[in-house]
Formats: structure tokens, sequence, C-alpha cells
């Protein structure tokens, strides 16, 4: 088999990015390692940027995101009893959309398969092959039987435990990580959000985050330690910890109910340089991670796919590759400051088992900054509603 761009993982980066290219005519395979049902089933992020949704339109893909999605004109912050607004529209004149990544790639999905994409599901053993030459392939088994690809470039949209990033060799990329102290245990559940905007708690037992699809479904997180399991917490534990997280007056009006899905994710900080490596090129978490406080791993695996596909359309249609050639420095750029705001957040946000008591004091203090501050609001604003491309 012959391709142009052979795209591994058929996740929202690997999805958005096909989608693009066969609006400009390149064609892609794309090889995604579970079945489709565990692709669209995954509850994951929640809050799209203008230059996600942006792409979604160029990919032809926002209908039911313009129909369905939840435009937010500001988020809540709370400590304690205090509860504060930063206003996106008043600081930048725009807003972000709640609309879940769930709701995204059934959107893609549905896309690639109305115009005849070629998607592979369940491959295992993915290998890419003489990436730093000029002719790549992939090999891969489905159904027991082995495949190859040829192709001219490889996109590796695989997610941060995808075989893409450890492709390059170790003596050509460098990376960095921070791995924090807790996690997060989140709740989908089928009642109507706490509030009309999502709230970020910071109180002294640790983090928590109201949050929510559409008005019949709340996503609901607690900070919680890495060592508990999901089966841990019972419905109940839950609600009454979320409770004693966020101001009086929010829980009052906490409507809870039984819990549709439950996980704990690990939070981290991390990324690989270059993202680029010959012919392979590594897009959204195969190359970074972050914390997800903040909502920026999605929208900074979308940034990656306009650097990428923008290139990729210099080459195949305009013939140069200053694109290509810069797409690892200009998607870094722009995902370190992705990366110094979630750090940032989530240092503000959650309480962590080394914290002194002076950390604490300076926490309260940049909370009450952040409450009083004009200045203060515009940067976390201008930060949230997503950095220009
Ligand atoms: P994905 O979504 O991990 O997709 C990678 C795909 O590659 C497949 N794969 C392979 N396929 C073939 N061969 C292999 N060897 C393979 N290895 C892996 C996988 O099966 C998968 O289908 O990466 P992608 O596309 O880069 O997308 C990134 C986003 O999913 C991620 O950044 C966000 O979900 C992060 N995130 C959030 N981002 C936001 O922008 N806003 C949010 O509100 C937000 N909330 C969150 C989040 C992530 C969370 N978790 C679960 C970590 C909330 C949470 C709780
Ligand atoms: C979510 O709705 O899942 C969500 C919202 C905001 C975040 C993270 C996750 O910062």
């Amino acid at each position: 088999m012959r391709t142009q761009v052979v795209i591994i993982g058929g996740g929202p980066s690997g999805l958005l990015l096909s989608q693009l290219l066969y609006t400009k005519g390149i064609d892609s395979i794309v090889l995604e390692r579970q079945t489709r049902d565990h692709v669209l089933g995954r509850i994951r992020a929640g809050v799209l940027e203008q230059g996600m949704m942006a792409l979604m339109a160029e990919a032809g893909v926002d209908a039911r995101m313009k129909a369905k999605g939840i435009a937010h004109h500001g988020t809540l912050i709370s400590y304690d009893d205090t509860l504060f607004r930063i206003d996106f529209q008043k600081h930048t004149g725009t807003s972000v959309m709640v609309y879940g990544q769930t709701e995204v790639t059934q959107d893609l999905y549905a896309a690639r398969e109305a115009h005849g994409g070629q998607i592979e599901f369940e491959v295992a053993g993915v290998t890419i092959h003489d990436a730093d030459r000029d002719a790549p392939y992939v090999t891969y088994t489905v159904g027991g039987q082995e495949r190859r690809i040829d192709c001219d470039f490889v996109a590796g949209c695989d997610g941060f435990h995808g075989v893409s990033r450890n492709s390059i060799p170790q003596r050509s990329r460098r990376e960095f990580e921070k791995v924090y102290p807790f996690g997060w245990l989140g709740v989908l559940s089928e009642t109507p959000p706490v509030n009309d905007e999502i709230i970020y708690a910071n109180s002294e037992r640790g983090f928590a985050l109201c949050s929510m699809r559409n008005d019949q479904l709340s996503r609901y997180y607690i900070q919680c330690s890495m060592a508990d399991k999901p089966q841990d917490w019972s419905d109940d534990a839950f609600w009454q910890e979320l409770k004693r997280r966020i101001p009086q007056d929010q829980a009052a009006q906490l409507v809870t109910g039984p819990s549709i899905e439950k996980s704990i994710a690990p939070l981290r900080s991390f990324v690989t340089e270059p993202m680029r490596w010959g012919r392979l090129f590594l897009c959204g978490d195969a190359a970074h991670i972050v914390p997800p406080t903040g909502a920026k791993g999605l929208n900074t695996a979308a940034s990656d796919v306009h650097y990428l596909f923008t290139g990729l359309c210099q080459h195949y249609l305009d013939g140069t590759d200053e694109g290509l050639e810069r797409y690892s420095e200009k998607a870094l750029a722009r995902v370190w400051k992705a990366e110094r705001f979630s750090w940032w957040f989530s240092s503000l946000m959650h309480r962590y088992p080394d914290q002194s008591a002076f950390d604490l004091r300076m926490q309260r203090a940049e909370l009450e900054f952040l409450r009083s501050s004009d200045a203060a609001q515009k940067a976390l604003a201008e930060n949230y509603v997503g950095l220009p491309y």
C-alpha cells in the first residue's frame, strides 16, 4: 500500500489532521490500536479554544459543535467561601466553548467515514522505518496479517503511550518532565451543572472542579491521591467530598445523582524536543502533556495539527518546505507557553503534600491578588481563551 501521510493514532489529533488533509486532496491512512467503540467511549477534555473551533470549521465538521456547544464568556475561581469571576469577554473580547472531546471525536469519525477515509482499527506492532531517509514506511499487523504502507511523511499522533516518540533515537531528543504528587478523580453524572460556568476551587481539602457537557450532564473532579482507586470512592463519598471543597452556597445547590463514569487521571507536565525527526512529525500528547487545570491538552494538540497541516499544504500545494522545516520550532514555542500556564494554574489551585505554612500563605496571597487585580485577571483570561497560533 502507498499513501502520502501515514497517521499513527486515531485520537482527536490524528483524525483532525486526516480530515484537514482530505479537504486539500492530500491522502492519508490512520492506524489506531484500539477499537472504534473504545476510542469513541473515552471521556476527556471539555473546553475548546477559538483556534480549535476554527480548525473544526476549516475541516467542515463544526455543524454539531455550533448547535450543541455552549459558549463560556468567563470562569469562576474559589478559595474557601470566596468566589470570583474572570471575565474572558471583557479582558480578551472572546470566549471558549464547552463541547466534549467525545463529541469532537464522533464528529471527526463521522466525517472521515462519510468521505471514505481509511482508518484501520485494532492494529498491533506499528513500526516506523527510515523516517530519517527519503522513503519512509510503516509496518503493522491487523487481524494476524502483516501490512506495509509506503509514504512521504509519518504523523505521530499516538498519544503519550504511543510508539512514535520512542522511534526517535534517544541521542536525538531531550525530554522534560514533572510528575505531580496527586491525581484527579472525575465523575460524569446525568444531573444539571451546579453553575452555568466552570468553577475551579482551591480548598484546604484539595482542589475541585465543577464542569459540564450540557444542561443535563455534569463533569466534576476532585484532587485525590494516586494510591486511590476509583472503586474506593462510592458516589456518596465523592459528592460529600466535592461539597466540602466548593463554596457553601454552591454546595447547597449541587444536584447529585449516580455516576455514569468514574476514573482517576494522573497529572503530568511533559515535553519532548524536537517534535520532528526527518519525515516523522509528533503531534499532540505524543509530544507533550499538560496537567488538565486550564484545559490546554486538546487545544495544544490542535495548534500542532494547525502547524503540521500548514507545512504539509505548503509542501504538496506550493512546493516549499519552509513550514515543515520550522514545524518543531513553531509548535514548541506555543507548547511551552501552554505548559507554563497549566503548571502555574495547577500550582495555584492544588494542595501539595510538602507545602509549608509559608507556601500556603503565598498561594493565598496570589489568589487574593488575582481576585483584586485586573492585570492578573487579564493574564489568566488571555491564556485560558488560547494564545494566538
Ligand atoms: P490521544 O487522545 O491520546 O489519542 C492517541 C491515539 O493513539 C492511539 N495509539 C496508537 N495507535 C496505533 N498504534 C499505537 N502504538 C498507538 N498507541 C496509541 C490511542 O489508542 C489513541 O486513540 O492523543 P491526541 O489525539 O494527541 O489528543 C490529546 C487529547 O486527548 C488530550 O490532550 C486531552 O484529552 C487532555 N485533556 C484536556 N484537554 C483540553 O484541551 N481541555 C480539557 O478540558 C481537557 N481535559 C484532558 C482533560 C485529559 C484528561 N485525562 C484523561 C488525562 C481531562 C482529563 C481528565
Ligand atoms: C472538563 O470539563 O472535563 C474540564 C474542564 C476544564 C478543565 C479540565 C477538564 O480545566
